[in-house]
């Protein structure tokens, strides 16, 4: 593993798991995805991850004009490293998601390291009706479901991000995953080092549990070396817990709104920036470790920098 003192930190803003009816706190409009970044890069996230969704009715979208507005406001504002999807709405194809890269041309991207089940249906037994039509249906959906990110697509895709200069951060959410990564890198299609993050706890991949992560990394290091760093996505309360973990193992960590809505134990966070503030605090407490400036990341990943961009 690279090692790096400070923290990669990112905030997930949004994404497209959650639904406007299972927090009040999610953003929505471009308006306050953005301001929720801008927040959260204020509060100590050197990276943010951003998805789009319908300005009205909160239904997650692929919608390019969207992420252009969304990562203009927060280039206004912050110099946090704006880390657009390309998982963006799940049940939508690679070769269409990826188009938020040619179209922003960003510093980095997510690039998901293999074809999953994505179950999100198990969330409709928490609530008894939702605002907006849509949301039953789109969660319910998910027990058919396969987040598709075959070797032919990822083949297809990789190269747009090397065309650009963008970075992917791996997203695994599996083994699997990581020898996936090693087979694309073999093959010159990706490039070293790369930046792993290791997503546990999502309904069809790993379970989210301490022994998984330390697993996961134990493969990492055997596949990878000295060639790799690593971040960890604990989905729901599983956030802090692995979070604070993969910081003491020397790696890094996401929070945000996307992976998890709660604060701790049955109270709703009421912004990205809270929950970061959390993991700022735990991990200077804990580790010693704070977060890097967005600069410092940018050296440390070797990001192609912000006039690179097409935002
Ligand atoms: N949804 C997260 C579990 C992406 O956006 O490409 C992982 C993720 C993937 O954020
Ligand atoms: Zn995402």
């Amino acid at each position: 593993m690279r090692s790096f003192d400070d923290l990669v930190l990112s905030c997930a803003v949004t994404g497209a798991i959650h639904t406007p009816t299972m927090s009040p706190s999610l953003p929505i409009t471009p308006e306050e995805i953005a301001e929720e970044a801008i927040a959260a890069a204020d509060a100590g996230a050197n990276v943010v991850h951003v998805h789009v969704r319908d300005p009205e009715t909160g239904e997650p979208v692929n919608d390019f004009d969207l992420f252009d507005e969304v990562a203009t406001r927060i280039r206004k504002e912050s110099d946090a490293i704006v880390q657009p999807t390309t998982g963006g709405e799940p049940s939508s194809p690679p070769r269409e998601r990826i188009g938020v890269v040619p179209r922003l041309a960003p510093e980095m991207a997510s690039c998901n390291m293999g074809s999953i089940n994505f179950g999100l249906y198990p969330l409709l037994e928490r609530y008894d009706e939702f605002e907006h039509d849509w949301e039953e249906p789109y969660l319910e959906g998910t027990k058919d479901l396969i987040f598709r990110n075959t070797f032919g697509d990822l083949e297809t895709i990789l190269p747009v991000f090397d065309a650009h200069g963008t970075k992917p951060e791996l997203e695994c959410y599996d083994v699997g995953h990581l020898y996936n990564a090693k087979h694309l890198l073999d093959r010159g299609l990706l490039e070293s080092p790369l930046h792993l993050q290791f997503v546990l706890g999502i309904h069809g991949g790993i379970g989210a549990d301490a022994a998984n992560l330390t697993h996961m990394h134990r493969v990492a290091e055997d596949l990878f070396g000295d060639q790799y760093s690593f971040s960890v996505i604990g989905a729901g309360r599983n956030e802090f817990p692995l979070g604070l973990q993969a910081i003491s193992m020397g790696g890094h960590a996401r929070v945000g709104l996307e992976d998890n809505l709660y604060l701790r134990k049955g109270e709703l966070a009421e912004s990205n920036a809270d929950l970061v503030a959390k993991l700022v605090d735990l991990a200077a407490e804990q580790t010693g470790r704070e977060p890097a400036s967005p600069n410092q990341v940018r050296e440390f990943l070797d990001l192609k920098g912000p006039d690179g961009t097409a935002f």
